[in-house]
Parts: C-alpha cells; sequence; structure tokens
C-alpha cells in the first residue's frame, strides 16, 4: 500500500473557542498548530482563518498571514478552504486562491449542513472551477454527498482540473452522508481511475472513518474541524488527533507520507 497522507483539518468555520479552548484562531495560533500536526505526523494543513472576533471570514489578508506562519514553523502542504461558512458569497468563498495555494477544498454540491444549507450549484460550481485554472490550484473534491463524485467528473469532462485527482469524503455531517463503512466503500467504488481518497469523519465518527482510511489504502483526515474530542468528554488538541493516526498506522504497517511525498503522489507542484 503506499504511505499514508495524513491530513489535519485545525480550525473549520464552525467550532468556537467556547467548544474548546485548543482551537487555533489567530494566524500564529494557526501556524503554531501547524507545526505541532506535522510534528505528530500530518503533511496536509487543511485551513480556514476567523477574523478578530473569532468569526470565520475567507478574508484574503487573513489566509495570507496564516500561511505565512505556517511556512515559518514547517513545510507542511496547505489547504485553503472554498467552502468558508454556510451562507457566504461565492466572491468571499474564492479569495484565498488568488494566493496560489498549493491545494484548496472544492465542495462539488448543495447539501443539507445542520439547520443550514451549503449551496454549490452547478453555475457556482463552473465558477470555482475557473478561478482554481486562473491561479493554478489544485483541488481537493470535498465529497459531502455521493452525487457529489459525479458532479466533480463532469467539471473533468468540461475540461477543468486535469491531471491527477484527489477525493476527501467527509461523512456523519447531520444532512449529508452518515459516517458508515458501507457508505465509504459505495463511494470508492465510484471514483475514476487512478484517483486518491481520504476519509474524514464527523464527530465520534472521526476514529472508526479514520482506521476504515488506513486499512483501506486511502488517506485519512482528522482535527478539530470535524471533531474535539479525544474520546467521549476529554478534549483533544489537533496534534493528538493526528498523532492517534499515525501510531494506529504504525501498528498496522501503514507508514507515513512526508510533506514532499505527499506532493509527489498528489501531483502538486511546489
Ligand atoms: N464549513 C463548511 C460549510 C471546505 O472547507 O471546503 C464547508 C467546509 C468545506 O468546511
Ligand atoms: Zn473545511
Amino acid at each position: 500500500m503506499e504511505k499514508l497522507i495524513i491530513t489535519a483539518a485545525l480550525v473549520g468555520a464552525e467550532v468556537t473557542r467556547e467548544d474548546t479552548p485548543y482551537l487555533p484562531v489567530t494566524p500564529v495560533e494557526i501556524g503554531e498548530a501547524a507545526a505541532e500536526a506535522r510534528e505528530a505526523g500530518a503533511s496536509i494543513v487543511h485551513i480556514h482563518v476567523r477574523d478578530e472576533n473569532g468569526a470565520p471570514t475567507q478574508d484574503r489578508n487573513m489566509y495570507r498571514r496564516a500561511i505565512e506562519e505556517i511556512e515559518k514553523r514547517c513545510d507542511v502542504v496547505v489547504q485553503v478552504s472554498t467552502g468558508g461558512a454556510v451562507g457566504m458569497s461565492i466572491e468571499e468563498r474564492i479569495e484565498p486562491l488568488s494566493l496560489r495555494p498549493e491545494m484548496a477544498s472544492l465542495t462539488t454540491g448543495t447539501v443539507n449542513f445542520g439547520d443550514g444549507v451549503f449551496m454549490n450549484t452547478p453555475e457556482q460550481l463552473v465558477a470555482f472551477a475557473e478561478e482554481f485554472e486562473r491561479y493554478g490550484v489544485r483541488p481537493e473534491f470535498e465529497i459531502f454527498e455521493v452525487g457529489m463524485i459525479a458532479n466533480a467528473m463532469k467539471l473533468v469532462k468540461k475540461g477543468y482540473f486535469t491531471g491527477h485527482l484527489h477525493f476527501d469524503f467527509v461523512m456523519g455531517v447531520p444532512g449529508a452522508i452518515p459516517a458508515t463503512a458501507d457508505h465509504l466503500l459505495h463511494m470508492i467504488k465510484q471514483l475514476p481511475e487512478g484517483a486518491t481518497w481520504s476519509v474524514a469523519g464527523i464527530g465520534r465518527a472521526q476514529l472508526p472513518m479514520a482506521v476504515l482510511g488506513i486499512v483501506l489504502g486511502g488517506h485519512v483526515r482528522v482535527g478539530l474541524e470535524d471533531n474535539i474530542y479525544y474520546r467521549k468528554g476529554e478534549l483533544a488538541t489537533n496534534a493528538q488527533l493526528v498523532e492517534r493516526v499515525a501510531r494506529i498506522a504504525g501498528e498496522l504497517n501503514r507508514e507515513i507520507a512526508t510533506p514532499d511525498e505527499t506532493r509527489r503522489m498528489l501531483c502538486l507542484s511546489k
């Protein structure tokens, strides 16, 4: 099996400092959390940023500052979010693409998201694809429902995103696909030849989905964006969540990819 890519989703848009004191919020905190996650075995960090009040923002300058703080401390692959938070406009969400990050997330469909609706209409997806192409940013398709794989492939058939394709299955968001083994197997079967995938389980599904990712030959995303607990009632840091996956992978004889190995596996150009 190829080496395991661990992605640390450090911040997200929904978790607050009231939920957990370990949530990194400022650019410096995000830089420190990235370095700790890298040290624990992560080779990609998926980041969102927050404003001075801790509210989610897609402000380009905040992303620039966070990326600078990360790059000062470690050589991890930085993946910015174009999902932002429910209700944000497309114009806001594309802002960090102009920084030409190595990767950015892209959700290829509309889905219920808790009490809200995460909008990604066909027309908006083409607008996103144009911006990714304009700045030469490689996508990670964020798949919250199985039909989003076909939607991603529709963009590929239109001529966007030529080359290697990487998908992340986000499973267990209330309103979207449940985090079960049979849903995961079904989604893996829908992928095009040669694509790579990772899995992110939400809440208490994070650990079991991570273990499935390791044993099925996929990759794993963990972090406070998706789950704030180490176990019931015990809050975790990002690094602890990464370290646990790295340890379990070691027990299962799955080696961990470095950032440069990850770049080669996902055909990222740095
Ligand atoms: N915050 C969610 C509404 C992404 O980063 O690309 C969307 C999200 C996906 O987190
Ligand atoms: Zn995200």
